[in-house]
């Protein structure tokens, strides 16, 4: 099995023959799906790539809010506000179970928030765009989040145990979000000419944003081998992409919108369709800061971490008295 994985992808991941006995012993419980919890021994680079992943997933749920927070507001009705206010509250959840997955590895949520804010970590590509109308809530449900799932349903069985347990939760909640968001589009997609031309534009300016989601093609892509072979990662991100976009052309057809591909058409032969690949120098010039939103993303977060200093300062505060009285009384 991870002799075929080593062969398919072509990589330089270490062979087992290669391996201190320690490291076999390791690819050997990956190989018997055992999950790996945080006090057992791990290769330094698996412990790296895992807080690289978790760290960056859970900056991209956090960040994440910011678009569709842009709209709660604005929402059309009680009802989509309620919902909407109960989405984003979610996003904030999933950042917190996937910061205490990557707290489990040695790195604190406080080093990885500085991380993200001056720039040395990432996040999803895909919160660089901004979302311009009502009928763009109901494409981040629909495509962002439908994206999400694809890539995060065979991350509940990762090899990491914290990381497959936080998936659990936060596919169930991403599966709520994706319906919710669908019915939003298909209201907007069902409704006055204006507000079908409103779900077309999010439709046209979201697709290939969502396709960027699943990371560069393989042949591009710099980890996806060995974070096969260590099962943090399940599937390529070529195998995603399809799949998302044999998912999603049924429920763009069956909602009346096209989606903006000329070239998309199914291939018989294949049993896929066949669509053409994002534009990957926009893809890494976002990755780069240069999206239309970085700068403002960046400077929310970092708004947010200093406005909130005097909460955190309290709250520590409270708790050195709250201990130091403890060990007076013992
Ligand atoms: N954006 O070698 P690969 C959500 C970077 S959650 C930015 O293929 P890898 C919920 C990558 O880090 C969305 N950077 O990398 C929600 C690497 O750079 P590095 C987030 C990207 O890690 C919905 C370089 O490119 N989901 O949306 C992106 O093996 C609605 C080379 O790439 C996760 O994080 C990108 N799209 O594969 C919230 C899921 N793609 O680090 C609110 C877990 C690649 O060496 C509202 N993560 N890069 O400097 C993963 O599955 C993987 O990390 C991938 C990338 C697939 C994202």
């Amino acid at each position: 099995m991870y002799a075929q994985m080593v062969k398919a992808t072509g990589s330089d991941v270490k062979s087992l023959e290669d391996m201190t006995d320690e490291e076999r012993a390791f690819q050997e419980r990956i190989d018997r799906d055992e999950k790996i919890e945080p006090k057992e021994w791990m290769p330094e680079g698996y412990r790296k790539t895992l807080i690289r992943q978790i760290g960056q997933h859970a900056h991209s749920e956090i960040v994440g809010q910011l678009p569709e927070g842009n709209w709660i507001t604005r929402a059309p009705t009680l009802e989509r506000k309620a919902i909407l206010l109960a989405k984003v509250q979610d996003e904030a959840g999933h950042g917190l179970y996937l910061y205490c997955a990557a707290e489990t590895l040695g790195v604190s949520r406080d080093e990885l928030t500085e991380m993200l804010l001056d720039g040395r970590m990432k996040y999803s590509s895909i919160f660089n765009y901004p979302t311009l109308t009502w009928a763009d809530m109901g494409a981040v449900g629909w495509l962002v989040d439908g994206a999400a799932i694809m890539n995060q349903v065979p991350l509940q069985r990762t090899s990491y145990g914290p990381y497959a347990r936080a998936m659990v939760r936060i596919c169930k909640e991403e599966s709520f979000h994706q319906r919710q968001g669908y019915d939003a589009i298909r209201k907007m997609a069902e409704g006055t000419p204006a507000q079908k031309k409103m779900a077309q534009d999010a439709l046209n300016r979201f697709w290939y944003p969502s396709l960027m989601m699943f990371g560069p093609s393989d042949k591009d892509s710099v980890h996806s081998a060995q974070s096969m072979a260590w099962k943090i990662k399940m599937n390529t991100n070529d195998e995603l992409r399809q799949k998302f976009v044999d998912q999603t052309v049924p429920q763009a057809e069956y909602l009346g919108l096209t989606v903006p591909d000329p070239d998309l058409k199914w291939n018989e032969d294949r049993g896929h369709y066949d669509f053409s690949q994002p534009d990957w120098s926009e893809f890494f010039d976002v990755l780069k800061g240069n999206g239309p939103c970085n700068v403002d993303r960046l400077a929310a977060r970092n708004k947010a971490w200093d406005d909130g200093r005097w909460v955190r300062d309290g709250l520590m505060a409270h708790a050195q008295k709250k201990s130091a009285r403890k060990h007076a009384a013992e």
